[in-house]
């Protein structure tokens, strides 16, 4: 046998739809090795994936869906969480994991943010914030750091930016973390915990965009990214989420922050509902006890 003949079983090759590959995503994008470590934290805990579901709403993260060999659905801009929501009322068995943007899911998605969280809907969202609506051309988001360079910023931008884990916590998600595309072990540790909790759960990953941020910021090549994140992480876990806002050159605040039960919406729901509570409306349960013939 030659070395030639040899294949090398890459373990998570399996949850990729190798069809769909290479990707869109540029050298050096951070998006790709987020997805690694959510593969590795899928295969670890032994997932049911019949009985998980993906969905991303649009922009370069809104890519996740479609690469991934899960069911999955790629929706409109900023509608991923409506979307994931639906679903797990729809049905309640599927894990439900919501993976897209900044800009898509708190900027344009941004009340659905809040109220998932409020409702603590049993979705886990992970959220690839490269601070830039990046797919687009690289214009100014709700997370693009003040003072910074983007398209529609040329002289740097004058709003203060959106601390993303604040805002999940005050609305009340029961998970809420933050890594960077650097802290590829413990991203896929906390992915690892975040899948087998129930409720909101919310974690940011930054990640390098060389194409637009980087470039129009002068902050290097993706390997710079990685040493700058090595460099101004701190690795804090129950850090208050008030105290980990992310400014241009600052210290950058990662780890668990919060862990609290909370009773999910659909849990209280049901006690809430008590004998009343029924998985599906009456109409539905004859029609699916009586099987349906029809195409409806
Ligand atoms: C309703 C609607 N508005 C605007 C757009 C254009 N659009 C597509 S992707 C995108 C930005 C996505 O940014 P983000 O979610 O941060 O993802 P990234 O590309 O940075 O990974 C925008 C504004 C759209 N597709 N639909
Ligand atoms: S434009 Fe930026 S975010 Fe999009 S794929 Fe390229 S590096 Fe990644």
């Amino acid at each position: 046998m030659s070395t030639t003949d040899l294949h090398v079983h890459n373990p998570v090759e399996d949850l990729l739809r190798q069809d769909r590959i290479p990707t869109i995503w540029c050298p050096g994008c951070g998006i790709g090795t987020s997805v690694n470590s959510f593969a590795h934290a899928l295969l670890k805990q032994n997932i049911d994936l019949n009985k998980t579901a993906i969905v991303s709403g649009i922009g370069c993260s809104g890519r996740v869906s479609g690469y991934m060999n899960l069911d999955s659905f790629h929706t409109t801009h900023g509608r991923a969480i409506p979307f994931a929501t639906g679903l797990k009322l729809a049905n309640p068995e599927l894990n439900v994991i919501v993976y897209s943007g900044d800009g898509d899911l708190a900027a344009i998605g941004g009340n659905h943010l809040i109220h998932a969280a409020r409702r603590n809907m049993d979705i886990l969202v992970v959220c690839i914030n490269n601070m830039i609506y990046a797919m687009t051309g690289g214009q100014a988001a709700a997370t693009t750091p003040s003072s910074s360079v983007s398209t529609t910023t040329p002289y740097g931008s004058y709003e203060p930016e959106l601390n993303l884990v604040q805002l999940v916590d005050a609305a009340g998600a029961c998970f809420v973390a933050r890594w960077t595309a650097y802290h590829v072990m413990q991203l896929e540790r906390t992915l690892e915990k975040a899948l087998k909790k129930k409720g909101f759960r919310f974690i940011e990953v930054l990640s390098p965009c060389p194409t637009y941020y980087q470039r129009k910021n002068n902050m290097g090549d993706a390997l710079q990214a990685m040493l700058d994140y090595k460099k101004r992480s701190k690795i804090q876990h129950g850090c208050p989420t008030w105290e980990t806002a992310l400014t241009p050159g600052g210290p950058i605040i990662v780890g668990e922050f919060v862990d609290r039960e909370r009773e999910d919406y659909l849990t209280r729901m049901r006690r809430q509902l008590g004998p009343h509570y029924s998985e599906f409306p009456p109409q539905l349960e004859e029609h699916v006890s009586e099987g349906c013939s029809k195409e409806c």
